[in-house]
């Protein structure tokens, strides 16, 4: 797609914030096309020094839950401020229907509109380790264009939750103001991985029951957290009226400056990075793998044996893995 001698020429458009040259250069890093991969990894490594630069900030949350709108409305709070905001998504379901939750639900129409904000829906993809590489990919992309803010939204899925909370600085939870009657519905390993949670759609008739859930989950925080001594915080607020968000931004940044300051956001980083090479490694392992014709035949009837119960997965597994070429 991108002849090599261009690298040079895309990073440099890239850095000097040309959208189209960004918007290319994710394309080119989502390629699947093997002669891509070598050219996308020239490129990231081309800008690796340039990124780094913006906040990340990861949010989750049931679908409907508004977290598109939530993204909107902090957004143009933050271009109007002068911060350059980029808006990433991981979403499951577009590894298996190739839709997106960007690009078909919520366009963020005002957002998307502002010269200071960037909008680049979910990848396609056949896994969502895949996507969520991509994504990762397409944020150091964002960082080394200028962008100082990255929003990245996820569907509350558990996976893509795990994948998200490991690219972010601070991941952020929606709940919805029934969540304090769902609260025990509200899988435990979301909430520990939050950094905070914002019960969110708070306004006209859902107001109290937002007061009610917050205080729930509050209390849920402090067990979840207990020994901690800035356990996350809870907050409750509206993308409608604008409630709450001002706070809501302004603790997270507070936060982020700390952890800079107290050297706690460079070993976050530092061990997401690693967590992601490891990750990256077992998943191309397994590709490679299953990318023989013979293996994967082998695999397809070992499935059948094991679903038939004629034969333990341990057992199974280990037969398969004794055809590993050397
Ligand atoms: N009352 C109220 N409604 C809201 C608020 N934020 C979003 N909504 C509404 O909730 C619905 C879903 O909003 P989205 O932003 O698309 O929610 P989402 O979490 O991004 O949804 P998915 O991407 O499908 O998971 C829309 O009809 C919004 O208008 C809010 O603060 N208050
Ligand atoms: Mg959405």
């Amino acid at each position: 797609m991108v002849r090599v001698s261009t690298v040079q020429e895309l990073a440099t458009a890239l850095r000097s914030g040309d959208r189209a040259a960004l918007a290319r250069a994710i394309t080119l890093v989502e390629s699947q096309r093997a002669a891509d991969v070598p050219i996308a990894e020239a490129l990231l490594q081309e800008l690796l020094p340039h990124s780094g630069g913006a906040m990340r900030v990861g949010i989750t949350g049931a679908p409907g839950v508004g977290k598109s709108t939530l993204i909107e409305a902090l957004g143009l709070r933050l271009c109007a401020a002068g911060r350059h905001v980029a808006v990433l998504a991981v979403d499951p379901s577009s590894a298996v229907t190739g839709g997106s939750i960007l690009g078909d639900k919520t366009r963020m129409t005002d957002l998307s509109r502002h010269p200071h904000a960037f909008i680049r829906p979910s990848p396609g993809g056949s896994t969502l380790g895949g996507v969520a590489a991509r994504t990762r990919e397409a944020l150091l992309l964002c960082e080394a264009a200028g962008f100082d803010t990255v929003l990245v939204e996820t569907i509350g899925t558990g996976q893509s939750e795990v994948a998200v909370a490991g690219m972010v600085d601070f991941f952020l939870l929606l709940l919805s103001p029934a969540a304090g009657d769902e609260l025990q519905g509200i899988k435990r390993g979301v909430m520990e991985l939050a950094d905070g949670v914002l019960v969110h759609k708070a306004d006209g008739d859902l107001a109290p029951a937002a007061d009610r859930a917050a205080q729930q989950c509050l209390l849920a925080m402090r067990v979840l957290h207990g020994g901690e001594a800035e356990p996350p915080p809870v907050w409750i607020g509206s993308s409608v009226t604008g409630r709450g968000l001002d706070e809501l931004w302004d603790t997270i940044a507070a936060r982020l400056q700390a952890a800079r300051a107290s050297g706690a956001l460079a070993s976050r980083r530092a061990r997401q990075a690693g967590d992601w090479l490891e990750q990256t490694v077992r998943e191309r392992l397994l590709t490679e793998f299953l990318a023989d014709a013979e293996v994967a035949a082998a695999m397809t009837r070992a499935k059948a044996e094991v679903a038939a119960g004629t034969r333990l997965p341990g057992a199974a597994a280990r037969t398969l893995l004794a055809m590993r070429r050397s």
